[in-house]
């Protein structure tokens, strides 16, 4: 029987689950909840079905195997792993793989709350957009400036503040180095 996974259309708590699904040959089907755009985001894709489908604590993933209707990732992930006689064998085993499960769980939490934190920038970006830029000034082609960290020295530029900085009189581009510098130790 075709199970079925449900879970918004992000990576997000249903990876693992999806790669578990696909290794062990499982037969599933996805139904994949989108939010609405900004500035709403509207859940409603999700909330309309949320209290229909006859799960005991309504979430995101849920799993329905026939009756058997579950929630919580690492419940469902379990679930499929029992199946398979992924859990551990011995008892030795089966806390390592209980206490890994948990430790993993902790720093996805982590990297969940770091990605979401409206702070995300902090002052290493400002010390490394200052040091790439010099990079790039000196090699304007350089190929590492190109990909990731160009992408990264154009996004800190489109700040707000930085960008009307940059635009205004106040702005230094020049020189970085002093009069005693072999390069960039005037203003241009
Ligand atoms: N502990 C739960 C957390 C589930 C959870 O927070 N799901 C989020 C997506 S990551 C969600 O949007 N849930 C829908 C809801 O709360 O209605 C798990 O591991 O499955």
């Amino acid at each position: 029987m075709v199970v079925t996974l449900g879970y918004w259309d992000v990576r997000g708590l249903a990876h693992a689950i999806r790669l578990l699904l696909e290794h062990t040959e499982t037969p599933y089907e996805e139904r994949q909840y989108s939010l609405g755009p900004a500035p709403n985001f509207d859940p409603s894709d999700w909330t309309n079905e949320k209290e229909k489908l006859g799960l005991d604590f309504p979430n995101l993933p849920y799993l329905i195997d026939g009756s058997t209707k579950l929630t919580q990732s690492n419940a469902i992930l379990r679930y499929i792993a029992r199946k398979h006689n992924m859990c551990g064998e011995t008892e030795e085993e089966k806390l390592r793989v209980d206490m890994l499960e948990n430790q993993v769980m902790d720093l996805r939490l982590s990297f969940i709350r770091l990605c979401n934190n409206p702070d995300f920038l902090t002052f290493v970006d400002f010390v490394a957009y200052d040091v790439l830029d010099q990079q790039r000034m000196f090699v304007p082609d350089c190929p590492e400036l190109q990909g990731n960290l160009g992408q990264f020295l154009q996004r800190f530029e489109a700040l707000e503040k930085i960008g009307a900085y940059m635009r205004s009189g106040r702005f230094m581009k020049t020189p970085i180095f002093w009069r005693t510098a072999q390069w960039c130790n005037k203003k241009e």
